[in-house]
């Protein structure tokens, strides 16, 4: 008889998910939703690793051929936003596991064409994350998001995705490095899968992964300093003081600009990753996206034991006013987001 491959070795995706079905952590809806996102993923993997030969670098032209296409957030969009957006969106039309779509690259939301079936679920996806890495060759990465869709909604509408982040029954990334990797959490635990080019699956590399509680590594874009509020001055003049300052250690830090990468290095060996609001920025929001970036990070990094807060409170509980809202982020290792929320809590 052939004995069984051995688990730690050849454990895919799709069985981890059935073995979590099998543990109550998740329906047969939301395991084909999480399969349908992993293959559009691996589709977005190829198109990203083709670089230059795939003609698919370069910044989108806007419909009619006129000058570049601008997103609802005023941003030019690459070829790789578009591409990203339109593979998203066509592998999840047709399941019958989603009721409605989000995506950063897009004004509104959309329901599900009437031709298909709807299902219990809204899926939120920022496409191609940190796209400005695109055209050098450095890490980008998709981030989804996933919701239920309230009950007895006829029609679905961006109002019926304004939930609070600790409502996502689903959360995770996919990490187009020099490997690719999906991070994935449904409320229990972190967990992380390698793309194996040659089988075209994932397989798991990393189950429950922990974020060290304490770090001596901070990612921030450090050339918006001078317009950062006083408690977020205050807080990194005290890290850049290192040994020597009231903190009592020296610390390094690293910024990729491609939220997904950071965060992926911090879930990885812990860290800080922040995005504070600055004075360029008169809603004081910050640059980051709540129901995009922040609430499915957050969702990932609290589960691998890390915290996440606007600066102030938990991100998972800010409740959105708005599908494009934006928010100051703070997460990573769990006593360094809290020192530095302190900073901001006690200076109010
Ligand atoms: P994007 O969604 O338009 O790609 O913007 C989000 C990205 C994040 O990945 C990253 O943390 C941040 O923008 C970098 O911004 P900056 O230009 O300040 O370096
Ligand atoms: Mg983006």
């Amino acid at each position: 008889a052939v004995s069984p491959a051995p688990d730690s070795t050849h454990r895919s995706l799709t069985r981890f998910l059935i073995e979590e079905q099998r543990a109550g952590h998740l329906n047969p809806e939301l395991r084909l939703l999480i399969e349908v996102v992993a293959r559009a993923c691996k589709r977005i993997s190829v198109a990203v690793g083709k670089g230059a030969l795939g003609g698919v670098l370069g910044d989108a032209v806007a419909a009619g051929g006129d000058g570049a296409s601008i997103n609802v957030q005023g941003e030019a969009q690459k070829k790789l936003d578009v591409l990203s957006n339109e593979i998203l969106l066509e592998a999840n039309a047709w399941g019958g596991h989603l009721a409605g779509l989000a995506s950063e690259e897009m004004d509104h939301s959309q329901p599900i064409p009437d031709a298909y079936p709807r299902g219990n679920y809204l899926l939120l996806f920022d496409p191609l994350d940190g796209s400005s890495n695109i055209d050098v060759n450095v890490s980008v990465g998709t981030i989804f998001s996933v919701l239920r869709c309230p009950e007895g909604v006829a029609e679905v509408g961006d109002q019926h995705f304004l939930q609070a982040g600790r409502e996502q029954v689903a959360a995770g990334y996919c990490i187009y490095g020099p490997s690719t990797m999906l991070v994935l959490t449904l409320g229990h635990g972190t967990h992380a899968f390698t793309l194996d080019r040659e089988q075209g699956s994932f397989v798991l590399t990393q189950r429950a992964m922990r974020i060290p509680e304490e770090t001596r590594e901070f990612a921030i874009n450090m050339s918006n300093q001078r317009h950062w509020e006083t408690p977020m001055q205050d807080y990194v003049r005290d890290l850049l003081a290192g040994s020597e300052g009231p903190r009592g250690k020296d610390f390094n830090m690293r910024w990729i600009a491609s939220m997904v990468a950071d965060v992926h290095r911090l879930l990885t060996r812990g860290g800080i990753f922040i995005y504070p609001w600055d004075r360029k920025d008169p809603g004081k929001a910050g640059k980051l996206r709540l129901m995009y970036e922040a609430n499915p990070m957050s969702m990932l990094v609290e589960q691998a034991g890390g915290a996440a807060t606007d600066g102030r409170e938990r991100l998972l509980d800010v409740l959105p006013g708005q599908l494009h809202q934006r928010v100051p982020v703070f997460l990573g290792s769990k006593r360094e987001v809290e020192e530095a929320t302190r900073y901001h809590v006690t200076h109010d």
